[in-house]
């Protein structure tokens, strides 16, 4: 499905990348720093947003022990508010718990018809088009893993790839770089990332190990077992197709990315409010609605809240 679409498309339906319509990033975390990076290597102009000014306008990008240091534009919200500037190409990197503010915060400057590059864990989409309806919102889902050194130095640990719901980006995105997919199923993608997202990120985060480490504790996989029959009765529920077992994929995930530590345990060791509402909270809200038990997702959910209240103490 992908790659060779071009030809048939006119080129007035590919959006166009300038310095006058650079693609803007919202969320200077480890994504967005990645992404800044590779698309200034594609050629791409660039601005990342930022709350606050950073030392420096450099990324520095490690991938397989090699580095290098790439200038990126920045602009903070400060200096955006009070500008006239439009935003017509904006990538969401945002956490999912400050998309909604981080967003609300830009949205004057939002162009009613911009497009929107959502790439981040859990469901908060629902959230962005209300707030944002008459946008273009493009879902994205990525499995590359990357963490961050300092705030400008980004590591990309793990090569995976990039799924998306729509063509029309594909070209303005740095595909020489990164995997990037189109994939014309991409609701289903984002729920079985949502299923794995589930049947980790809390358990890491409750049990304070890596991934791998859960496939040692019996108890921890005996919990997973159970998280993956909720996540797979509320899957079947919504009438979406589990091609393969919620339970294998995720322990071929945990396999894959032993040595990680999920993003989830690193929010709660950096005491950090955590994607939990997005990820088993979104699953439990539609097992509600749907009228299934969703006992082990509760507990988990519980247990990582219990956690977020324990740093104010
Ligand atoms: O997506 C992840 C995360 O940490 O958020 C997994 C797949 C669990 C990898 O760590």
């Amino acid at each position: 499905t992908d790659g060779n679409y071009q030809e048939n498309m006119p080129a007035t339906e590919i959006a166009k990348i300038t310095t006058d319509n650079p693609w803007y990033i919202l969320g200077a975390g480890a994504m967005g720093c990645l992404w800044a990076s590779y698309l200034t290597l594609a050629g791409l102009p660039v601005v990342l947003i930022t709350r606050n000014k950073r030392n420096g306008n450099a990324i520095n990008l490690t991938k397989a022990n090699h580095s290098q240091s790439i200038t990126i534009k920045q602009i903070t919200l400060g200096e955006l508010k009070p500008s006239t500037l439009t935003i017509k190409h904006l990538l969401v990197t945002t956490k999912a718990q400050q998309t909604i503010s981080a967003l609300s915060d830009i949205k004057p400057h939002i162009d009613n018809d911009a497009i929107l590059f959502i790439l981040q864990n859990g469901m908060a989409g629902k959230h962005i088009a209300n707030l944002l309806p008459t946008q273009q919102l493009i879902t994205g889902i990525t499995t590359d893993g990357a963490y961050r050194t300092d705030e400008l130095s980004v590591v990309h640990a793990g090569t995976g790839e990039t799924l998306l719901g729509d063509k029309s980006i594909i070209d303005c995105l740095p595909k020489n770089h990164l995997a990037i997919k189109f994939c014309d199923d991409i609701d289903n993608k984002q729920w079985q990332k949502l299923a794995i997202n589930c049947a980790i990120n809390g358990l890491t985060a409750i049990y304070q190990c890596r991934n791998g480490e859960l496939l040692e504790n019996e108890e921890a996989l005996s919990r997973i077992k159970l998280l993956c029959n909720e996540i797979t009765a509320v899957m079947h529920a919504l009438g979406l197709s589990v091609h393969q077992s919620i339970f294998d994929q995720t322990l071929h995930t945990l396999t894959i990315t032993a040595d990680n530590y999920s993003s989830m345990y690193q929010d709660c060791q950096q005491q950090q409010s955590t994607e939990i509402d997005f990820i088993n909270g979104y699953l439990c809200s539609e097992a509600q609605r749907l009228n299934i038990n969703c006992p082990e997702n509760q507990r988990v959910l519980a247990a990582i809240k219990q956690i977020e209240q324990s740093y104010a103490q």
